[in-house]
């Protein structure tokens, strides 16, 4: 169990620690000479074999509010220090709303001090901290007067505090561990310490360092400074570290994970809880997150949300909180719950997107939430087992029950997945009904045709599940409907077994045909137009017709050039394939607008490689 004091300056939090469990937290030796907490200090209180208090003594002085923040990230009991003599402080307050941002701990308060008052004094500070404590919904709190010099009421504060019961921490999720301390001892080498958030821990596993971006293996732990071979969540642990990692490496704020996260985030969506209601609703703010303090920028979305664009990344995961303090980091402005770690650049004001952060806010738990994650956008697993911070046998085992589709890595609901399908069928009818001469589309240009905002991956991975399903179908790489089967009528059949012979290495005109066969030209381009989605021939322009294997070679050509890390100019065409300069345009152009080669100046570059195969 983790105690963190809390309270004004000067108001004994350091000495009642001292009596209680004979530790000086005040381990640096400028906070001896100044008399007064400048960082965290640690002091453990071994109550029989198996039960250790910790405690991590806060500095009370605002100007190290942000090493108190540092401390008090994953506690679960405070103790509210006041001195008689004084009374209530605005550190008093402050820590007290600090408290209850962070997550409302349960609280002791102890009247400090009590050998410099009577009574009646102390009878009216017990009054006002009850009063403030009661606001913040802190009611019938145990209390204890004392005084660290004549040793009044430190029995009973002890007593009370060595029964304290810690609910037991979050060992389902990830371990996760903020270090607040990192040092090398002679003959041990490197140590670092912290409250673990979430978790479990081993001696001998690999863990993952941020910062460094290293692994590092655990050669021994203590929780609570006793020797162990395994901690858990809520314990003050310390890790004695092996790898290539040095001390100068590390700082306040690195985390040490159960798997690899190179990056941090810095664009979030999060729910506030302010205390007043902000004077603009875009501000410079600072950010303390367990044991990191960072700057950015909040602008409120609505009542309940808003965005955080943050200078430097932190390692978040969903429902982590954030404590929000003003430009000065003179006045705190209230709390943050992560919702979102990816928030969107643009259109992040757009109704229907702010409906979907609603829903995500109010998701109960890991279930509701990853359920609304893959309505609105198409899950990256990893993303969303870390954003969870689930174990990966929990997040099977979650998958297992909401059993989303799998597309290229991605997931997403199955009713999702109908919808897109949906768009790609009626963008190929579309497709089809203005370009009959075609057999078809390639898928590339299907997709940007259909779903241009989509991971291309995820999309391929649909038109796969698609034509398995028979939905689609496809001949020589063009996509086309089922329905959309071509077929001469007996009469065309004929007339095509004249036509097929004119067709020798040049491209044909329908005039041309028409007027060599002495044929009606509207009965040659319906002739031709069947033709062409039957695979046998490829309109380069509107009517004007090649042989398809004679469009195959030309095609060979930019892959053949692909291979060499070239791409095609018209040039090439005329000199290699003996094709005039006008034909070479139009196939090129051709080439391009089916979504086999990308046009870039003068050159062509191939795009999709799947297209115009030779058999
Ligand atoms: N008379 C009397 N003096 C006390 C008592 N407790 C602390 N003091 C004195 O008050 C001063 C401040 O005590 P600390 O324990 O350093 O106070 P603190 O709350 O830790 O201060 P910060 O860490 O700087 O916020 C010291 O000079 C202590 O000797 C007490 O019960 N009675
Ligand atoms: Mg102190």
């Amino acid at each position: 169990m983790i105690i963190a004091t809390a309270g004004h300056v000067d108001h004994g939090k350091t000495s009642l620690l001292q009596v209680i469990t004979g530790v000086d937290a005040d381990r640096l030796p400028e906070e001896k000479r100044r008399g007064m907490t400048i960082d965290l200090g640690y002091a453990y209180w071994p109550l029989d074999e198996r039960r250790t208090l910790g405690f991590i003594d806060v500095p009370g002085h605002e100007k190290f509010l942000a090493n108190m923040l540092a401390g008090i990230g994953g506690i679960q009991h405070a103790l509210l220090v006041v001195a008689c003599d004084d009374g209530v402080m605005p550190q008093t307050l402050e820590h007290l709303q600090l408290l209850k941002l962070t997550g409302l701990p349960s609280l002791t308060v102890a009247l400090t001090k009590a050998d410099r008052v009577d009574k009646a004094r102390m009878s009216e500070v017990e009054q006002q901290v009850r009063e403030l404590t009661a606001q913040f919904s802190w009611n019938d709190l145990p209390l204890f007067v004392t005084s660290s010099s004549t040793q009044q009421g430190i029995d009973a504060l002890r007593q009370h505090l060595s029964q304290l019961r810690e609910s037991p921490g979050d060992t389902r999720r990830r371990f996760r561990l903020a270090i607040d301390r990192a040092f090398t001892l002679k003959g041990t080498g490197l140590v670092v310490t912290g409250t673990a958030l979430a978790g479990k821990v081993e001696v001998g596993q690999t863990l993952w360092l941020t910062g460094a971006s290293q692994p590092v293996r655990v050669r021994a732990l203590h929780a609570q400074n006793q020797p162990v071979t395994q901690a858990q969540a809520g314990e003050r642990i310390a890790l004695n570290l092996a790898g290539a990692v040095e001390k100068a490496q590390i700082e306040r704020g690195n985390w040490l994970l159960a798997e690899p996260q190179a990056e941090g985030f810095s664009r979030l969506v999060v729910e506030i809880d302010l205390l007043q209601p902000l004077r603009q609703p875009t501000q410079a703010v600072h950010l303390y997150h367990a044991a990191s303090h960072v700057t950015g920028r909040l602008t409120q979305l609505s009542d309940r949300l808003a965005e955080l664009v943050l200078m430097t990344p932190l390692w978040l995961a969903e429902n982590d909180r954030i404590i929000i303090r003003d430009n000065s980091a003179q006045q705190t402005l209230g709390s943050a719950r992560v919702i979102l770690l990816h928030g969107k650049k643009r259109g992040k004001r757009q109704s229907d997107y702010l409906a979907w952060l609603e829903a995500l806010a109010d998701a109960q738990d890991d279930r509701q939430s990853i359920e609304q994650h893959l309505i609105q956008q198409p899950g990256d697993m990893a993303v969303l087992t870390w954003a969870r911070q689930l174990t990966p046998e929990a997040m099977s085992e979650l998958l297992s029950r909401l059993n989303p589709v799998s597309l290229g890595g991605l997931l997403t609901t199955e009713q999702q997945a109908g919808q897109w399908q949906s768009t790609m069928l009626s963008a190929l009818a579309h497709f089809h009904q203005y370009h009959q001469e075609q057999p078809g589309i390639g898928r590339d240009r299907l997709r940007r045709m259909a779903l241009p905002g989509l991971p291309a991956g995820m999309i391929y991975a649909l038109i796969d599940r698609m034509l398995a399903q028979g939905l689609i179908n496809h001949r020589q790489g063009w996509l086309h409907l089922p329905d959309f089967e071509p077929r001469f009528t007996a009469s065309e059949a004929l007339l095509w077994q004249q036509t097929e012979p004119l067709f020798l290495d040049q491209p044909l005109w329908v005039r041309d045909i028409a007027q060599a066969l002495t044929q009606d030209e509207t009965a040659i381009r319906d002739l031709l137009l069947t033709a062409a989605r039957l695979g046998h021939i490829t309109a380069i322009v509107r009517d004007r017709y090649y042989r398809s294997d004679q469009i195959l070679i030309f095609a060979d050509l930019i892959r053949q050039h692909d291979a060499q890390g070239i791409s095609t100019t018209t040039a090439d065409f005329r000199s290699q394939l003996g094709v005039g300069r006008k034909v070479a345009v139009q196939i090129l152009e051709f080439f391009d607008r089916s979504g086999f080669t990308r046009r870039r100046g003068n050159e062509h570059l191939l795009r999709d490689a799947q297209l115009f195969q030779l058999p």
